[in-house]
C-alpha cells in the first residue's frame, strides 16, 4: 500500500469542505437544531436553503413523536421521551409536521425550504 504524501492528504481532505463555502454566491447549507420540548417544537418555523439539514433534539420529560403532514412524507420519528431525529431537505417547499399526541395543544412545526 502506498502512502499519500501529507500535503496531498490535507488537500484531499479540504476539497469536500470547499463545496460548503459561499464563495460562488450560492446559498450556504445550514444545519439547524429544533428542540422537541414538552408540548412545543422550538423554533416553530425554520427557513433553510435547499439541501440543508434539520436535527430535532428531544429535551422534555414526556413522550413526543414527529409526523409529517403530507401523506407521502418520510418516515415519522417514533413516540419517545428522549432522542434525536434528522432529515435532509433536498427539495423546495413548505413541510408541516406535528406531534400526534399533542396536536390538540398546538404542537406543530413548519420547515420552509427555499
Ligand atoms: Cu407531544
Amino acid at each position: 500500500m502506498k502512502l499519500v504524501p501529507a500535503p496531498l492528504a490535507v488537500a484531499l481532505l479540504l476539497i469536500p469542505l470547499a463545496g460548503c463555502s459561499d464563495d460562488n454566491g450560492g446559498p450556504q447549507l445550514l444545519t439547524v437544531t429544533v428542540t422537541v420540548a414538552d408540548h412545543s417544537y422550538s423554533p416553530l418555523t425554520v427557513t433553510i436553503p435547499v439541501g440543508s439539514t434539520v436535527n430535532w433534539n428531544w429535551t422534555g420529560v414526556e413522550q413526543h413523536d414527529l409526523v409529517w403532514s403530507a401523506s407521502n412524507g418520510p418516515a415519522p420519528a417514533p413516540l419517545q421521551p428522549t432522542g434525536t431525529y434528522q432529515r435532509v431537505f433536498d427539495t423546495t417547499g413548505t413541510f408541516g409536521y406535528f406531534c400526534s399526541v399533542h396536536i390538540g395543544e398546538g404542537m406543530t412545526g413548519t420547515i420552509i425550504v427555499q
